[in-house]
């Protein structure tokens, strides 16, 4: 019997964060143990949002917690790895809290078992068969350049740097390395690279990502010098790039506001 978590980070996403978990229909139930809402101390009523949507919902266990400082996306993945760890899941799996994507899409890989064959099942907005209602053509540019870029540089065919749905083995995360990884949203590059350099098995399935009413955070010119240098400093350091980096001094701890169990 295998145990699935998914996590929800969220940053200001009390408009969306009820819509994300309304997506948990009741016929998903036996694919999801627990739903983990991550709140990284938002200031616009996300928390209330959630626990007030949670409520509604007998079918899944769901914990709603705030970490104890804002800790940003990749803080709020070293939370949940840390948290899958200690609970024993065997998965752990992100989606965003701002509805910019659907569980829904993950739900045939996860019945179709491609999770097992894999240490990371990662979601591309750039496959095929993606679609990117919304997206601004330059950000999908970028993101065809540098899917490409890191491509060639790493000999591993790489269609998303870093969605915001995505599958983890719980076995093949390793702590003395995540816990190296910057707190920014540059945190999902870092862990593609070690992805690659620690030799871990993914692949990739197709997602929907759209741009509604979120708010998006990630400024493009700075993710692309962000990419930039990664890649240099790939480059220098070849397979040292995540050893070579200092374990982050952060604190990494959170607060359960709310919880109930599944009625089975
Ligand atoms: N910016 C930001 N996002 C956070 C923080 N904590 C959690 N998040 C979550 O991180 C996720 C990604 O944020 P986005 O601003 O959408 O950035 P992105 O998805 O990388 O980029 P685009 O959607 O392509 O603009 C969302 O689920 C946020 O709610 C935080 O402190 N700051
Ligand atoms: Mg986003």
């Amino acid at each position: 019997m295998e145990k699935t978590l998914v996590f929800l980070t969220c940053y200001n996403c009390a408009p969306q964060i009820p819509r994300v978990l309304a997506q948990f229909k009741a016929e998903y139930a036996d694919l999801f143990d627990e739903i983990l809402v991550i709140d990284n101390r938002s200031t616009d009523g996300t928390r209330e949002a959630a626990i007030a949507a949670a409520k509604n919902m007998p079918n899944y266990k769901i914990t709603v917690m705030q970490n104890d400082d804002n800790i940003n996306l990749g803080g709020s993945h070293k939370v949940a790895f840390n948290y899958a760890k200690q609970h024993g899941y065997d998965y752990a799996i992100i989606l965003h809290g701002d509805d910019q994507g659907s569980i829904d899409d993950v739900v045939a890989p996860l019945r179709s078992g491609q999770h097992r064959n894999v240490d990371f099942l990662l979601g591309s907005r750039f496959l095929p068969q993606s679609k990117t209602p919304g997206y601004s053509p330059l950000r999908i540019f970028g993101n065809y350049v540098f899917n490409l870029l890191y491509t060639v540089m790493t000999g591993k065919m790489i269609y998303d740097l870093g969605s915001g749905l995505n599958v983890f083995k719980v076995s093949a995360l390793d702590e003395a390395a995540y816990m190296r990884l910057p707190d920014r949203l540059t945190f999902n590059y870092y862990l593609i690279m070690w992805m690659i350099i620690a030799r871990r098995k993914f692949t990739f399935f197709p997602l929907v990502w759209r741009e509604e009413d979120q708010i998006s955070n990630a400024r493009l010119s700075k993710l692309v010098e962000a990419l930039v240098r990664i890649a240099i400093s790939y480059i220098i350091h070849g397979k040292t790039l995540i050893s070579r980096m200092p374990v982050i001094d952060g604190s990494y701890t959170s607060t359960i506001l709310y919880q109930h169990e599944a009625q089975k």
